[in-house]
């Protein structure tokens, strides 16, 4: 056991440019923790708060200043002597002296950051990989390692580049047996057969903020999802058997509020949510899908049952924004049947403990959980690799390339490694 002796925040740069932040946990005993903290281009209004400085002549507004000055400041005054072991302690002080329900006193960035430097302290203290500390703090029981299967976007469009698809991200899921780094493996080869697909249709292969392709001039929302097949077949996989298809509609994105119709602008369509479902419906029956996600607007909850519907058990629907990893609203959308499945983002709880909270509720009922990277604002920890790990989760979302998504990755298959050796 040792105390926290020290938190210390520092601004750094995140994947798109702007500002994130970085913190460093000391403890007593000499044992150290660091983490940082990504952040969304297209985030759910329900997110934990990224406080940001708003003065416009640092980073356009962007910078982490206030954020960092609670960390070193409110929030060291306050954990400062307290077992680094009480993670869940930890955190619920925190949230208690934030005292609001967005965190939007304190920051859910920088509340997050300490969370995660804590825990990493800790498993430091511990002399664990962090993977199992994690199992040990939350009282995770013996459940066998079932290592993630890469979920990779390929091809990605709305918010996170410009001129593309109205649907955001198209991917492809690893399915079947192999291990982590075939599975990475298989996927790279399928991204660099994509490229040769796209070029040959003579659209751009230049990236998009996660480092998948955002080719300008795709003819249809449906199209990339031909473009993924071929590039599984002719990197010599099989559709459905070895790898499928996942879409992330991050449809709040084409919603209009006012109108309740989702605009549909690379087609010049305006759907009410039956439409949309029908729309998507055909690709259900026509695409090897492995899952769905955000397919309806987060302020649509009514339908989403009625699209779980349409899915009928053939594969897992995704809430992220619906959700938020906030395991209130994933609690509500178990219940009335609105997902069968979460996406897990850190930022968006914006303490350990409540996205473990939502992981371990996913695993009670048996739905699928996937810790995810962040479209805008990526930065090179690897925290949700090791989370993933800790509660086997199915999946784990990030991009192909550029070094912050690559690291989680390498991140997998270096953990991959160390359970091998231990056999
Ligand atoms: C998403 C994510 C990550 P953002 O919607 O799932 O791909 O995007 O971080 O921009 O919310
Ligand atoms: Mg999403």
């Amino acid at each position: 056991m040792s105390k926290i002796k020290n938190i210390y925040a520092r601004e750094i740069l995140a994947s798109g440019g702007a500002p994130s932040l970085e913190v460093t946990v000391t403890l007593e005993s000499g044992s150290i923790g660091e983490a940082s903290v990504s952040y969304g281009a297209s985030a759910g209004s329900k997110e934990a708060t990224v406080l940001l400085d708003g003065d416009k002549a640092r980073y356009g507004g962007k910078g982490m200043l206030n954020a960092i000055n609670n960390i070193n400041t409110t929030i060291k005054s306050a954990l400062v002597g307290m077992e680094a072991v009480e993670q869940r302690v930890i955190d619920n002080k925190m949230i208690e002296i934030d005292g609001t329900i967005n965190k939007a006193v304190l920051g859910g960035n920088a509340m997050l950051g300490v969370s995660l430097a804590v825990c990493r302290a800790q498993a430091d203290e511990e002399k664990m990989p962090l993977y199992k500390y994690l199992r040990k703090v939350y009282g995770i029981g013996e459940i066998g390692w079932k290592l993630p299967k890469p979920m990779i976007v390929m091809i990605e469009g709305g918010k996170h580049a410009d001129e593309t698809t109205d649907l955001q991200e198209f991917m492809v899921g690893a399915m079947g047996n192999k291990t982590a780094s075939e599975n990475v493996r298989m996927e790279m080869e399928i991204y660099d057969a994509l490229k040769k697909i796209l070029k040959a249709e003579k659209l751009s292969t230049n990236v998009g903020n996660e480092g998948a392709f955002a080719p300008n001039g795709i003819a249809s929302n449906e199209k990339p999802m031909e473009y993924l097949v071929a590039a599984i077949t002719n990197a010599g996989y099989i559709p459905g058997v070895d790898a499928g298809v996942g879409i992330d509609a991050a449809a709040s994105e084409f919603y209009n509020e006012e109108t309740k119709k989702y605009e549909l602008k690379l087609e010049g369509k305006e759907l009410t949510s039956e439409e949309l479902i029908a729309y998507y419906k055909p690709w259900i029956e026509k695409y090897p899908i492995a899952t769905m996600e955000d397919m309806l607007s987060e302020f649509d909850w009514d339908n989403w049952p009625k699209m779980v519907e349409a899915i009928n058990g053939k594969f897992p629907l995704i809430a992220d924004d619906l959700t938020v990893t906030n395991v209130k609203l994933w609690a509500k959308a178990i219940e009335i049947k609105a997902a069968t499945a979460i996406l897990i983002k850190l930022n968006q709880a914006g303490t350990l403990t409540e996205t473990m909270d939502c992981c371990l509720l996913a695993n009670e009922h048996n739905l699928l959980s996937m810790p995810s990277h962040r479209g805008g604002g990526e930065t090179n920890d690897t925290f949700l690799v090791d989370l993933a790990v800790a509660v086997n989760s199915a999946y784990i979302k990030v991009g192909p390339t550029r070094g912050e998504r690559v690291c989680k990755y390498n991140r997998l298959m270096r953990i991959e490694e160390e359970l091998r050796n231990e056999q």
